[in-house]
């Protein structure tokens, strides 16, 4: 891979893969290695779509239709792509970001069955063509997912409260995007420790590091 500009890199998984606590560890070591990253999550990452993060969790939302959601994670993606995302990329920073457009393929697309054809056309226009270098997906089964997230019912935002059915057709989504995209998408065994999840991240990440910046 030899880009010449910053290197892309997306976390994926359905909630409770644990990709955010191997983010926590991976950035740990970035910092150490003094690397030049930025961590950004979605929805969020700007002003403008921290807002509109707000108004898609909120568990009082309970009227949100299936289209308005999409749009708004759409417009989300777009204003943190236009804001951050291209300007890092060109100051050559490795951006990493916990979420991108597979969660709206996985969950929008797969889990609601939404148009998929139509989504795909939707996140090119919201990135503008902008696709990530590498994409970890972390593959969990949706009940050792919810046996993880059983203490966190105060916690759960609108999305959390779907249902296990939903949750398995979105896990089948990304298993699907997986396989249609063997060169960008690493599938990660996250059923394991933290510690031997991060073992194996930490190998696939240096390797493509060692490619980039060395
Ligand atoms: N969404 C969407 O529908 N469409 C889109 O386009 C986008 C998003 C971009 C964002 O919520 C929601 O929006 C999300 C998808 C949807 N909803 N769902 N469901 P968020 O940003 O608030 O949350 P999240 O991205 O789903 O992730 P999270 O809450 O940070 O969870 P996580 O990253 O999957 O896992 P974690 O926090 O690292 O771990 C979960 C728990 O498991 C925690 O207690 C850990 O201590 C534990 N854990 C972690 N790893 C392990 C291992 N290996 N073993 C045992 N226990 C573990």
């Amino acid at each position: 891979m030899v880009l010449n500009r910053g290197l892309f890199i997306t976390f994926e998984g359905i909630d409770g893969s644990g990709k955010t606590r191997q983010l926590e560890l991976l950035t740990a070591d970035l910092k150490k290695a003094d690397l030049k990253f930025l961590l950004l999550r979605e929805p969020g990452g700007t002003s403008i779509s921290e807002q509109i993060r707000r108004i898609l969790l909120d568990r009082k939302n309970t009227e949100m239709s299936a289209e308005t959601e999409l749009l708004l994670f759409a417009a989300a993606r777009a204003q943190l792509v236009k804001q951050i995302v291209e300007p890092a990329l060109a100051e050559k920073t490795i951006v990493i970001s916990d979420r991108f457009y597979d969660s709206t393929t996985a969950y929008q697309g797969y889990g609601r069955e939404m148009n998929v054809d139509f989504i795909q056309y939707l996140n090119d226009f919201a990135t503008q063509g902008l696709q990530p270098d590498l994409t970890f997906y972390f593959d969990i089964s949706v009940k050792t997912a919810l046996d993880r997230l059983k203490d966190r019912t105060e916690k759960s935002d609108r999305i959390d409260l779907e249902s296990q059915i939903f949750m398995e057709k979105t896990r089948a989504g990304y298993l699907r995007i997986a396989e249609q995209n063997p060169d960008r998408v690493r599938v990660i065994d996250a059923e394991r420790t933290p510690e031997e999840v991060y073992k194996d991240l930490k190998l696939q990440f240096e390797q493509v590091i060692s490619l980039e910046f060395v």
